[in-house]
């Protein structure tokens, strides 16, 4: 064996228990109640550690050029805080690119990624320009590993889609085994909201929460799942934020819509109490859908408890605070929407561990199981088997950490959880047999990270007998 784990507790989505894991070539070769070493195995001792498996990040968005300004972190700083935050796997987002087919869009952004990404990775597909042509690429992209389709209901003029568009790329999908994932919020209904503060002056960054209020969410919610339901497709609602986005989620499953849905660890800690700060202070809290009112994130944790909301990923659009933000800060609307999280994420849902909200176990479905399921990277990723890829975190329970920008690794210049206290995080960090990430320090390389070729979703799909009256 090239490596042994030797004395931790292994906890998977479904178990906890006290085992060695060994490694060879990449992948879990055994998991026993002691593995023996040879003189040449490397050793790791996790006693009084958990080992789980590495987080699997299914929303980032590196190296991704914007209107207002391009993210900050390539693949190689995006991956590396990834890693440091205990995240083995990410899936980007792939921008279509203005004018450009989505094969051509798909093949520029891995030419960026490939030479620098320190994690695998894998990437979906924006679909923006909802041309003839773009459409007709659809069927081609799971041939190129990529089995989810992203649209955006919102962005008016820039990347929002009509209701035809979001069927036709639903039908697409259902055909070719793919998943769409929506960005659910009524756009019309934003232009609406915003250009009417706009016009009252009112343009400091609160107005940008204020101009996507918890309607506009559930209402683009609804429909997505409606249009969803029409077609017979599955779904995947990203960024759910709000009660009233989950209760038009839960109906629609109710209904037997094969509807998955997602939350980022900035709803379960941030509220809009961010925009009473002074000064410019809120700009930093400008991502989509916003922070919410105070009593939303209780709402949030006890659906990621329960399950109606099976994902947590970070959403991590990192734009720098100077130089970034703050060219809105005379006007909202000019402020780049998004905010970095990618180090911070799996630390901030531990903390529902450590208050007693969400088993381990929990912990681990959220972060890394379910998301690995839903979209086609399962069970090489995102479980601890024999067979499956070594990816590892070694995460002390016990460690108090104080998050600042100081000690993150992202390339962009500011946390929004900068003071914030955390009990748990990870230690060592483990790709594919190789550790990564160990005290603290970087040990990987540039471009190590592979590109995945996924598969289509391995969790629950529509029930055989729907299925068979809808066909
Ligand atoms: N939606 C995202 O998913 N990410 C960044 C900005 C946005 O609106
Ligand atoms: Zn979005
Ligand atoms: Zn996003």
């Amino acid at each position: 064996m090239d490596l042994i784990i030797k004395n931790g507790t292994v906890v998977t989505a479904c178990d906890t228990f006290a085992a060695d894991i060994g490694v060879l070539n990449g992948r879990i070769s055994a998991i026993a109640d002691a593995i023996n070493a040879d003189s040449k195995t490397k050793m790791i001792d996790a006693s009084g550690h958990l080992v789980m498996p590495g987080g699997v990040d299914v929303h980032t968005h590196l190296d991704t050029p914007g209107l207002l300004a391009d993210t900050e972190d390539d693949f190689l700083s995006g991956t590396i805080a990834a890693a440091h935050g205990g995240t083995t796997t990410i899936i980007n987002f792939c921008p279509q690119i203005k004018g450009r087919g989505l094969l051509d869009s798909l093949a520029e952004h891995r030419s960026r990624a490939d030479p620098k990404a320190v994690i695998d990775f894998a990437l979906h597909a924006i679909v923006s320009d909802p041309s003839e042509r773009t459409l007709a690429e659809l069927s081609a992209l799971p041939g190129e590993g990529v089995t989810s389709f992203k649209l955006f209901m919102a962005y008016k003029g820039d990347t929002m889609v009509d209701d035809g568009t979001l069927i036709r790329v639903l039908h697409e999908a259902r055909a070719n085994g793919a998943l769409v994932m929506v960005h659910a919020e009524n756009g019309e209904a934003v232009e609406y909201l915003r250009d009417s503060f706009a016009g009252q002056g009112k343009l400091s960054p609160r107005y940008h929460a204020l101009s996507r209020p918890p309607r506009v969410e559930a209402e683009a919610t609804a429909r997505a799942v409606a249009l969803a339901e029409l077609v017979g497709a599955s779904i995947y609602i990203v960024h759910v934020s709000c009660s009233e986005a989950l209760e038009e989620v839960v109906r629609g499953r109710q209904r037997g819509v094969a509807v998955h849905a997602e939350t980022c660890a900035h709803y379960l800690h941030i509220t809009d109490a961010v925009f009473e700060a002074p000064g410019f202070e809120g700009g930093k809290y400008v991502f989509t859908p916003p922070p919410r009112a105070r009593h939303q994130p209780k709402i949030i944790w006890d659906a990621i408890a329960r399950g109606d909301l099976e994902v947590v990923s970070s959403d991590h659009a990192p734009y720098n605070f100077h130089g970034g933000k703050d060219i809105g800060r005379d006007d909202f609307r000019q402020i780049p929407n998004g905010a970095p999280g990618i180090e911070e994420r799996m630390m901030l849902v531990w903390q529902g561990v450590a208050n007693g909200d969400l088993s381990p176990n929990r912990f681990v479905d959220l972060v890394a199981t379910t998301p690995a399921r839903i979209f086609g990277l399962y069970p090489a990723k995102g479980t601890i088997a024999v067979g499956g890829d070594a990816d590892l975190v070694i995460w002390n329970p016990d460690v108090r950490r104080r998050l600042t920008q100081a000690d993150l690794h992202s390339a962009v210049d500011y946390t929004m959880f900068e003071g914030m206290e955390v009990l748990g995080a990870p230690e060592t960090v483990i790709s594919r047999g190789d550790i990564i990430i160990r005290g603290g320090v970087f040990t990987g390389a540039a471009g190590r990270g592979r590109y995945i070729h996924r598969g289509t979703a391995s969790s629950w799909s529509r029930p055989a007998k729907l299925e068979a009256q809808r066909s």
